[in-house]
Order: C-alpha cells, then sequence, then structure tokens
C-alpha cells in the first residue's frame, strides 16, 4: 500500500513526527540523508506503524500516493532549499512539498512562489512544542493554498495536539503565513520567558526568596491567571537540586541565555512593519545582554549602583504576580497587534481567534489566558488591541497599581527589569492624551523640513526656521 505521507529528514523532530503519523494510523515513507537515522528510527519504533523505508528521495516519491505529501524535516536554511531542489524533478503537478521547519517566512514565500509556477504546492508549516509536542501532538500552524490544506488539513489535525478536544492546527493563510504566525509565537515565548525571569530575580534579590520557596510560590501561581506550561516548568526547574553539589541546579548553570533566532526575526520583521513589540525586543536584548560576559564582568567592578535601601510593600509577592500578569498580557497584546500588521502588509487574511485557539494546547506558550484571548477576538465586536477588549481592560486595570510599585521598587533597589518596565510604558504611552511625539516632529521640522500636522487645522505646515519664523503651508510647495 502506498504511503500517504512521506517524511525526509529524521533527526529529533522529523523522527517524532513521523513516529506520531504512523502512531495515529497513516502509513508513512521515511527517509534521511543519511541512512543511519532512518535505521535507527525504524529499530526502535517500527513497530509503532506502518513504515516504509527508503534510501533515496526517488525511492520516497515513488512510494506515496497521489497527490503527494512529502514533509521536510530538515535543517532551516540552505538546505530546504537543496532538498527542495531534488524533490521537484522527482513530483507531478498538485503534489505538496510541505516544510515543518522553523524556516523564515520570506524564505518561505519565495519558495511557495517558486513552487507554484511548477504547479506544486507549497506549504509552510510552524510546528511548535519541541521533541514531545512533535511526537505526543503538537500545535501547528500551516500557511500555503487552500486547496492544499484539503489534501493535507485533516492529517495534520489528526496528529495535532487538542483542546477540550478540539485540534490546535487550522489553515492560517496563504505563503508564508504559517511560518510567520509560528516565528511570532516564538517572540511571545521569550517575552513570556523573561517576564518569569524577571519575578524570579525580585523575589530572589528583594524578597530573599530561594529556589525551593519560590518553587511552591510558582506551583500557586500556576493555579491563578497565570496558568501555563512555562510557569508549571519555572517550578520544577526552580525545585530541582544538583546531583553533584547539592546546590539548586539555577545556581550552577551559567547566567548566559542562548537564542537560536526567532525571537531576533520576530523584532526585525516588528521593526519593518512598525509596529511596537518592546516585551519581546526587550526579552531578546535582555539574552543578549547576559551573553556579554566580558562586559558584565568589567561592569561589576566599575559601574556604581548607588541602590536604596527600600522596605519592601506588603503583599510585595502578590504584587510581584500581578506585574508578572500585566507584563505577559502586554506582550501578548503586542505579538498579536504585529500580526495584525502583518496580515494588512502581506495580504493575509489572519484570524487572531482561530490563531489564539490553536496556541491553547500542545505549544510552549500554552496557557489559560488563551482561551480567554480567543473570546475576546471571538466577540462581534474585534478589539484594535487585545488590551481593548473589555475583559482585559479590566484585568490590567486591576494590576496596575501593583505593577507600578513593583516597578518602582526594582528601580530603587537596581534590580532590571526591562520587560515589566516597557511594558507598563508602552501601557500608560497607550492611555497618554499628549505624547512628546509633537515635540519631536517640531526638531524633525527644524533640522530636516520634514513638516508637521496641526491639531486644529487640516494639512502639512513647515516653520521657516531659519528666516522670520512663519508658518507656512508645506501642501502649496509639493
Ligand atoms: P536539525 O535542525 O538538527 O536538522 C538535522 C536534519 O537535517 C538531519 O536529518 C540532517 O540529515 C538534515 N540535513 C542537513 Br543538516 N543538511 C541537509 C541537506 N543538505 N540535505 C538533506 N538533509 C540535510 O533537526 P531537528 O532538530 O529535528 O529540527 C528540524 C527542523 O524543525 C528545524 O528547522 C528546526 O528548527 C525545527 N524545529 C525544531 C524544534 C526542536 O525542538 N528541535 C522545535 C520546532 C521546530 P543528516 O542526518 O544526513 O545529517
Amino acid at each position: 500500500m502506498p504511503a500517504q505521507i512521506g517524511v525526509t529528514g529524521l533527526a529529533v523532530m522529523g523522527a517524532n513526527l513521523a513516529r506520531n503519523f504512523a502512531r495515529n494510523g497513516y502509513t508513512v515513507a521515511v527517509h534521511n540523508r543519511s541512512a543511519g537515522k532512518t535505521d535507527a528510527l525504524l529499530e526502535a519504533h517500527g513497530d509503532e506503524g506502518d513504515f516504509i523505508r527508503t534510501e533515496s528521495l526517488e525511492e520516497l516519491v515513488q512510494n506515496l500516493e497521489t497527490p503527494r505529501r512529502v514533509m521536510l524535516m530538515v535543517k532551516a536554511g540552505k538546505p530546504v532549499d537543496a532538498v527542495i531542489d531534488q524533490l521537484v524533478p522527482l513530483l507531478e503537478p498538485g503534489d505538496i512539498v510541505i516544510d515543518g521547519g522553523n524556516s523564515h517566512y520570506e524564505d518561505t514565500r519565495r519558495r511557495e512562489a517558486a513552487l507554484a509556477e511548477k504547479d506544486l504546492h507549497f506549504v509552510g508549516v510552524g510546528v511548535s512544542g519541541g521533541e514531545e509536542g512533535a511526537l505526543l501532538g503538537p500545535s501547528i500552524m500551516p500557511g500555503g493554498s487552500q486547496e492544499s490544506y484539503r489534501a493535507l488539513g485533516p492529517m495534520l489535525e489528526k496528529i495535532s495536539a487538542k483542546y477540550e478536544g478540539e485540534p490546535c492546527c487550522t489553515w492560517i493563510s496563504t505563503d508564508g503565513a504559517g511560518h510567520f504566525v509560528k516565528m511570532v509565537h516564538n517572540g511571545i515565548e521569550y517575552a513570556d520567558m523573561q517576564v518569569i525571569g524577571e519575578a524570579y530575580d525580585l523575589l530572589r534579590s528583594a524578597a530573599g526568596l530561594e529556589p525551593a520557596e519560590q518553587a511552591k510560590v510558582f506551583t500557586e501561581w500556576n493555579k491563578t491567571n497565570l496558568s501555563s506550561f512555562l510557569i508549571e516548568i519555572t517550578a520544577e526547574v526552580l525545585g530541582h537540586v544538583d546531583a553533584d553539589t547539592g546546590k539548586p541546579l539555577v545556581d550552577v548553570v551559567v547566567d548566559s541565555a542562548g537564542q537560536k533566532g526567532t525571537g531576533r526575526w520576530t523584532v526585525i520583521s516588528a521593526l519593518e512593519l512598525g509596529t511596537p513589540t518592546s516585551g519581546i525586543a526587550e526579552s531578546v536584548f535582555a539574552r543578549g545582554l547576559s551573553s556579554q560576559r566580558s562586559q558584565r564582568a568589567i561592569g561589576q567592578e566599575v559601574l556604581e549602583g548607588r541602590e536604596e535601601q527600600v522596605e519592601l510593600p506588603e503583599g510585595f509577592v502578590e504584587d510581584v504576580r500581578q506585574a508578572l500578569f500585566a507584563s505577559k498580557l502586554v506582550s501578548y497584546a503586542q505579538g498579536l497587534d504585529m500580526l495584525d500588521n502583518a496580515a494588512a502588509e502581506y495580504g493575509w487574511e489572519l484570524k487572531l481567534d482561530e490563531i489564539a485557539s490553536l496556541w491553547r494546547a500542545g505549544c510552549i506558550i500554552r496557557a489559560e489566558l488563551l482561551d480567554d484571548i480567543m473570546k475576546a477576538y471571538a466577540a462581534a465586536e474585534k478589539p484594535e488591541n487585545l488590551l481593548f477588549a473589555p475583559a482585559f481592560s479590566k484585568a490590567i486595570a486591576e494590576a496596575v497599581p501593583a505593577w507600578r510599585r513593583v516597578v518602582a521598587t526594582a528601580v530603587r533597589l537596581g534590580i532590571p527589569v526591562p520587560v515589566f518596565s516597557s511594558s507598563l510604558a508602552y501601557y500608560d504611552g497607550l492611555r497618554r492624551k499628549r505624547l512628546p511625539a509633537a515635540l519631536i516632529q517640531g526638531q524633525r521640522d527644524l533640522f530636516g523640513a520634514h513638516t508637521y500636522q496641526r491639531i486644529d487645522r487640516e494639512g502639512t505646515f513647515h516653520t521657516q526656521w531659519s528666516g522670520d519664523r512663519t508658518e507656512i503651508s508645506a501642501d502649496d510647495t509639493h
């Protein structure tokens, strides 16, 4: 019997996705550039379902039913183009090439357009959930043509995570939309992890709570509106003791955070779209600062903090929890706003309620909050910003006093809280009647004749700064 899907690239993600398809009753043809990984997969798990072992892409393609579905799970970047180049001559119009790796959405747009010229479908699929998710049910974000989704979607939905029985997989939009949404998911994940890190630092450095005590605090927090996978694993990490030293693991790990690039991509894209995603950007920068170990070593010696003695406000731990919730909400609001802007820029129809719904299970940012976010965007009147949805305006307003106390305390104690503080600045910026941007417009007009608009008249104006400083209409001069 021919296979319903072929998977090429059998490192950890590809092998687990292939197993997931097989465990769900699909016949899966498997291939890897070097046959060792194929054999290792089949030896360890060949009895989990129907696999067809293949040694070349030709053999892989020959073993597939039509339209052929070939899933690439190779390293993102050049390897994806290399495999596509080898694969395309072997395929027929209507066949579907699926890229399940973490490809950049611009690459996906380019590849989709190139394959469409050959009447082939190219589906860029965002897959979140890590190794375990790939095996047990990830959150899946497929882009590409709707026609390709009809042939592929039911299979992806079957292997995806389920939230109360609903698959965490739905068609996102055309070409690179799936990979774009996955990228923003990862950006939000960076911010989510950073705000948890800031809370941990405050509880440790300001309130003196040791990791084991904090493990209990985070376990309790996981029963509140913060309930999420990341809070759950934070409690687990903080409670873990290093076998060698008997110290908390978090105390023996080097405090320099790694990154693979999707956070950085999110920020670059946000800058290009002009969307303020300060929470995600500050998270990426915070990881960058943590990695500047040489400068940090010098900074510890030569830079004075002049911190103040601060008596912690009563209920400080609860204050930190609320500040964490409010900052997290801002990062989600910013990420979702970015999706709205990208939809306008790239001609995608992104349904934020559906996107929030498929992040409710399987993926790294899965959280109870996402069910409420989904409901906010499913309402008849969609909020222009998540924070404007009545439930969220109310929730964040309730957290504001604690949020301000926490940021002020952190600043006085010299504890960096880049996302707590920048998220509060974003919130206040959104609320403020007049921003100092008016002054910036004046400066721009003075040094560069960039013109400005007035609050009391239509039109565009310029002050003749180097002349008699009278104002002229700039509309006449264009
Ligand atoms: P890797 O990203 O480590 O890629 C290894 C695979 O790529 C191997 O099968 C390797 O074949 C193949 N490959 C390479 Br490298 N160059 C190739 C080429 N020129 N032609 C053909 N095959 C080539 O694997 P992974 O960690 O399983 O991740 C796969 C994708 O999924 C990536 O895009 C990753 O970013 C994404 N992703 C990973 C995770 C995660 O938690 N790891 C989560 C979500 C998404 P070989 O065995 O012959 O060297």
